[in-house]
């Protein structure tokens, strides 16, 4: 067993001890296992860390886009070549399987890669202009400094999705991870410091609450990106409209998967497996509904309780294991309440529904694989997002009551269709009010060069990657341009 790793904070190029509460990130298969141990910053930190982003900023601004995109370039090689050994640190700090781990890691190196080259695609505007001697063009600038607040669940793509395009469109950068993720946080910074990133333009605190107020509420920060709760979100997005600052909040989902009479059944059984169960159910994209169709239902639900109960859950470094723990006690908590509360309003477990009470699983924050059949009247489990790997399971008549299903939720991030028949697919694509649609996939996943985020309230602000995020974190300046007096 290895000694825990140092909490560190990045201010101004330097790596500092924090002085705040003590912080330590736990393996939560093992409880007992500190991962990593030190201190929170202070909200003085967070001031110090915006006046260096605030001075490295213009600067950095100035370099041009291929030269801070070879930046991100160089960071990508760097967390490519760590990929076996971040991954399994990512697991021992967060859950998630090795092999998701490993993945993740991949997954960062790969959205730095991409923006390491959006120098040679940013592409402009130019308009005709009703008067002579003129042409109107648009060019985009950095905001400035921005605040950048991230999830424990993926604890280095999604802070790569965030920083990469940040950094690449010209902003310096204070960062906020989640405070059960520092390890991963720092791996993220040392490949960018490695990188060549010059002081002050990424900056990393970590802590809890406190440290995401200090920040979003500073007067410095320019413009907030967050992924998190929904709660959360919508508190940070008032935050920064109170201060006249854009936010870009991607919050909840409660996403269905519909599987349709003709659909492909072992290729449905298997995609709603990992949609459900993937990362532990802990994804904003996780399938958490599932809706099915009267003539396919029985046989796709044997199939699934098959699957379910046979999922190997255990310790995520464990090369067998399919499904690890929740993130923390108070995750295992709050998941087993939502069930508890489920199965007191009427639902049925088919499949887990209890927690695990001796063996192995008992000490770690392992929550079991639970698929739960809704009757008339679903209760909360229906509308409420748990954050963990319980699917809750609804019949239709027919495709088009399934798709009104889909759509019986305030949320609309991720949805996905099972069926053979294209109408039915593109009645889907029609029907279900979401951000991202897989038709014949599960619900989660994202690319780097395509726009991510959701519909209804699953999100607020401009949409993520790809060349949405251009339109996050610039802002436009709109040039009118005449040479002298025409024919002069
Ligand atoms: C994915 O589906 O692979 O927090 C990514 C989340 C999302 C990212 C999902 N923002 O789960």
């Amino acid at each position: 067993m290895s000694a825990p790793a140092p909490v560190r904070h990045l201010i101004a190029g330097q790596w500092r001890p924090g002085h705040g509460e003590a912080l330590r990130s736990v393996n939560p298969a093992h409880p007992a296992v500190v991962v990593a141990e030190g201190s929170a910053a202070v909200a003085a930190d967070v001031d110090t860390a915006v006046g260096a982003a605030a001075a490295a900023a213009r600067p950095w601004a100035a370099l041009g886009v291929h030269q801070r995109g070879a930046m991100l370039s160089a960071a990508a090689q760097i967390v490519e070549r760590n990929a076996e050994p971040w991954g399994h640190e990512l697991a021992t700090e967060e859950g998630k399987t090795r092999a998701e781990g490993i993945g993740e890691v991949r997954r960062a190196a790969q959205i730095l890669r991409y923006y390491g080259a959006e120098g040679d695609r940013q592409a402009g505007e130019i308009y005709a202009s009703p008067r002579a001697g003129e042409q109107i063009l648009v060019t985009r600038k950095p905001l400035g400094v921005v605040g950048v607040i991230t999830p424990f669940n993926f604890p280095i793509a999604i802070p790569a999705w965030k920083i990469a395009p940040a950094l690449v469109y010209g902003n310096a950068v204070v960062w906020k991870p989640a405070s059960t993720v520092p390890l991963l946080a720092i791996r993220l910074a040392e490949a960018l410091t490695e990188a060549g990133l010059p002081p002050g333009v990424l900056n990393l605190v970590i802590g809890g609450v406190d440290i995401g107020d200090a920040l979003v509420n500073h007067p410095g920060v320019e413009g907030i990106t967050f992924t998190g709760s929904t709660a959360v979100g919508r508190r940070i997005a008032a935050a920064a409209a109170a201060r006249g600052v854009p936010a870009q909040a991607e919050m909840g989902g409660k996403n269905a998967a519909v599987v349709l009479d003709d659909a492909d059944l072992d290729l449905a059984v298997e995609q709603v497996m990992l949609g459900a169960f993937r990362s532990t159910g802990q994804k904003c994209t996780a399938t958490s509904r599932l809706i099915v169709t009267a003539g396919i239902a029985d046989a796709f639900c044997d199939a699934l309780l098959a699957q379910a109960r046979a999922l190997r859950v255990g310790d995520p470094v464990d090369d067998a294991t399919q499904m690890g723990p929740v993130v923390s006690d108070l995750a295992q908590r709050s998941i087993t309440a939502g069930i508890d509360t489920a199965l007191a309003q009427g639902a049925t477990a088919l499949a887990g529904g209890q927690p695990y009470a001796d063996g192995p699983l008992a000490d770690g924050f392992f929550v079991a694989p639970t698929v739960l059949q809704l009757g008339t009247s679903p209760g909360d489990v229906w509308t409420d997002e748990l954050f963990g790997p319980v699917l809750a399971i609804r019949r239709a008549a027919d495709a088009e009551e399934a798709f009104t299903l889909a759509n019986d939720s305030e949320f609309g991030l991720s949805a996905a269709v099972f069926t053979q028949d294209m109408t039915r697919a593109l009645e889907a694509v029609e029907r279900i009010d979401v951000g991202v649609l897989h038709v014949n996939s599960e619900s989660a996943g994202a690319d780097p060069h395509v726009p991510f985020g959701g519909a209804k309230k699953s999100g607020l602000g401009p949409k993520e990657q790809g060349g949405a995020a251009r339109e996050f974190f610039t802002h436009t300046t709109t040039v009118y341009l005449r040479g002298g007096r025409p024919g002069a």
